[in-house]
């Protein structure tokens, strides 16, 4: 596969240099300063490809390019905003950008709870930690019923952890969830960051009445007209999963496991209407087999994620090392190898290690962690193709 990286712009202070020096083939980018819905014109795209290009390197996938929340919810702007879409696809296709990764979460995008959990060898990571989800769904957002999505022991706890809540951890809390890991991938929350929880939950009714068949729908009416337009541009659009995969806010979920992915490849049946594994979010969920999704749905994997989370008593999770954990990589990179070593490939969510925690990164996109990813990532893969080459020798032989 190709090696990618996620790289936020010129504004990102890891630079395109650094990123040669340490054997990066493929720029994973977007245009951040444009909202969500507006086209993206072929003279930004054109300047950023120069300053990859520039730097020795080329942009291979362009993520995300964000889908309009009307889009999702079905409201009478979404035929519009589809054709802006439809206008950034054909531009990003005639400057050779050809992979195109997309979410379709309502609302919010990933959702962590700490962005700096400490791991006992001193280096930090993200982590999901239920109850205190649970506080914010259930005391700082306020949502009507959502302590119906939690058990009479998890309530329990979220009382008891929420009453030793100080304003400044709760202040924490709603930044974490809403403001910063939004904030650099889509501008933020829609409507603003002034009063983060109250916009927020101006945005989750938006959904309110929406299901998952309906939200599954909304999902094909797009494909059905985005689709044909990356198919006469040679351009794969790759939706990635839920994370978690698996409801939060009472939100439906479209991307969470086999069967979704199933219904979303046949819904369109067409090599462009492909696959981002992210073998990181799907791993989340202890009903996932990452593996044998990579096997079953390699002919329409167009880019993957690379990591791996571990599964933790009463629902938590965090970012295991790219070597473990629920992700089991080494078997997912054994598929990817072999049956689609074409694709370009990004390591995710590297821990904090080594000073990244003083530089100021996005979270889950630091320097130096994730660099050591990629080298834990690289190894898999040379056994992988080693493999694979011995594999073809014995046929040969025989
Ligand atoms: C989180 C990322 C996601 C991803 C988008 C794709 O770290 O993997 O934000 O880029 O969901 O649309």
């Amino acid at each position: 596969m190709i090696k990618t990286w996620r790289w936020f712009g010129k504004k990102d202070s890891i630079t395109l240099d650094m990123l040669r020096q340490i054997g990066v083939e493929g720029i994973v980018t977007a245009l951040y300063d444009i909202h969500p819905g507006e086209v993206w014109s072929m003279e930004d795209i054109d300047e950023l490809k120069q300053t990859i290009e520039a730097a020795g390197l080329v942009w291979s996938v362009a993520e995300s390019l964000p889908v309009a929340e009307e889009i999702k919810y079905a409201a009478h702007a979404r035929d519009r905003l589809i054709e802006n879409y439809k206008a950034s696809l054909v531009s990003l296709g005639k400057a050779g950008v050809k992979t195109i990764c997309y979410n379709f979460m309502p609302a919010i995008d990933w959702v962590r709870t700490d962005l700096n959990h400490e791991l006992p060898d001193g280096t930090t990571t993200i982590y999901f930690d239920k109850i205190r989800f649970a506080c914010f769904d259930c005391k700082i957002l306020n949502r009507a019923g959502a302590e119906k999505d939690y058990t009479e022991e998890e309530i329990e706890k979220m009382n008891q952890l929420y009453n030793k809540m100080t304003t400044a951890d709760k202040e924490t809390l709603i930044d974490t969830i809403i403001v910063k890991t939004q904030g650099f991938i889509h501008r933020g929350i829609p409507g603003g960051n002034s009063d983060p929880v109250a916009e927020f939950k101006k945005q989750l009714q938006k959904y309110a009445g929406t299901n998952k068949e309906m939200l599954r729908e909304n999902l094909r009416y797009f494909l059905r007209q985005v689709v044909p337009v990356a198919e006469e541009h040679d351009m794969t659009l790759c939706i990635h999963p839920d994370d978690p995969p698996f409801p939060v806010f009472g939100l439906p979920r479209i991307v969470t496991n086999e069967e979704d992915i199933d219904w979303i490849l046949r819904s369109v049946s067409s090599y462009s209407n492909g696959l981002a594994l992210c073998a990181g979010s799907l791993s989340a969920g202890a009903h996932n087999d990452v593996p044998a999704l990579a096997g079953k749905f390699a002919d329409r994997v167009g880019f993957a994620h690379l990591r791996s989370t571990r599964l933790l008593p009463g629902g938590d999770f965090m970012e295991a090392s790219h070597l473990e954990g629920n992700g089991r990589l080494i078997e997912v990179i054994r598929i990817l190898e072999r049956e689609r070593p074409e694709i370009p490939m990004r390591v995710d969510h590297g821990r904090l290690m080594l000073g990244d925690g003083e530089k100021n990164y996005n979270p889950g996109y630091s320097f130096l962690g994730r660099m050591f990813a990629l080298a834990q990532v690289e190894g898999m893969m040379a056994v992988a193709r080693k493999e694979i080459e011995e594999n073809k020798k014995e046929i040969k032989e025989i």
